[in-house]
């Protein structure tokens, strides 16, 4: 007993000692931000992340607006013609994100990532078609992105980067399901898998370090310079900011609070194998919107020696503000959990 508590009594005097060297948990931003940390010459990490978003409730700009008003009041959409023939209910998307981070240098970071995505929309068909409700599906991988990250400042309290990448048009903006006019019509832009354009994203990301307590900002931008996809359109420019606090109460165990903003600007031209009048989902106009969210989250590190600094993490992200180009899908909430290991 008195050598297993001295052993132990060592352990976390080495801990200490060395305290800046041990892997804490709160070493990473919460598990929703991408390009968040650098690694050490020759490191490899591999990370999954699994996100479940939940969206129900039609919003008009920034109020909510009926099921029945989408479909019988001219609203200002479909290019002024009136109403939609149906509309959306709900839609839950689950998202399994795999990446790969190696650094070559202290000074550089190397990522890859890929995601595979499941969609489903329950829709809803306009009283002098029945008003009965449909279910449409989607599933495949989504766009490639690869980046790097440039170390500028890296000592014990103070930590920035900058980040940027390519995201590469893998992800399909073909997909069809059986609906209600057909057995395999082309599905609405948000059930799509990908972008369809080649994007290039910049960031900057900051880290500041007092005693148990981590201050972190990240500014994310992703434009799209080059021309329309195959069908004619292409999303507006993102804009993602996150400031993140995080307070270490053990060194395996940390929470998170982090605040976002995000912007997402209009979709410049529309995919004209849609039609536009059939849903808010088929309506290029109804693309865009700025929105602030909070998210909690705890992260989790394995001290056993067996997948020794593994790390788990769960986020919870709720709006708190969400302002819509037009008839949009509100946003319910999204869970996000995330598995990362390096070695
Ligand atoms: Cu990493």
């Amino acid at each position: 007993m008195f050598k297993k508590i001295t052993t132990l009594f060592i352990l976390s005097s080495c801990y200490y000692a060395h305290s800046d060297e041990i892997t804490v948990a709160d070493d990473h931003a919460p598990i929703s931000i991408m390009s968040d940390h650098m690694h050490k010459k020759n490191e490899f990490m591999f990370s999954y992340r699994l996100s479940s978003m939940i969206m129900s409730g039609l919003s008009n700009g920034t109020s909510s607006i009926s099921i029945e008003d989408t479909m019988t009041n001219p609203n200002g959409s479909s290019f002024n013609k009136g109403s939609y023939m149906n509309a959306p209910v709900s839609m839950n998307m689950s998202m399994h994100m795999f990446g790969m981070m190696y650094a070559p240098s202290d000074y550089f970071t190397f990522l890859i990532m890929s995601n595979y995505q499941q969609k489903e929309m329950t829709q809803q068909r306009m009283k002098m078609s029945g008003g009965a409700r449909f279910n449409i599906n989607s599933h495949g991988f989504g766009d490639l992105l690869l980046g790097g990250m440039f170390g500028i400042k890296n000592n014990k309290n103070l930590k920035m980067h900058l980040g940027f990448g390519l995201s590469f048009p893998t992800g399909s903006i073909s997909k069809k399901d059986q609906t209600p006019t057909g057995s395999n019509k082309k599905l609405g832009y948000s059930m799509q898998n990908g972008s369809g354009t080649y994007d290039p994203y910049i960031l900057l990301n900051i880290l500041k370090n007092i005693d148990k307590i981590k201050y972190g900002a990240q500014f994310f931008f992703k434009f799209r310079p080059g021309d329309s996809n195959k069908y004619g359109y292409k999303y507006g420019n993102f804009l993602d900011t996150n400031i993140w606090t995080s307070y270490n109460f053990i060194h395996f165990f940390s929470s998170s609070l982090k605040i976002s903003f995000k912007n997402l600007n209009q979709m410049k031209g529309q995919d004209d194998q849609l039609n536009s009048r059939m849903s808010p989902a088929m309506d290029a106009g109804n693309i865009g919107y700025t929105k602030v969210l909070l998210g909690l989250g705890f992260n989790f590190i394995n001290k056993n020696s067996f997948l020794n600094n593994q790390r788990f993490a769960i986020e919870v992200i709720k709006p708190i503000y969400e302002k819509y180009n037009r008839i949009q899908m509100k946003q319910d909430f999204k869970i996000i959990l995330g598995l990362q290991y390096a070695l």
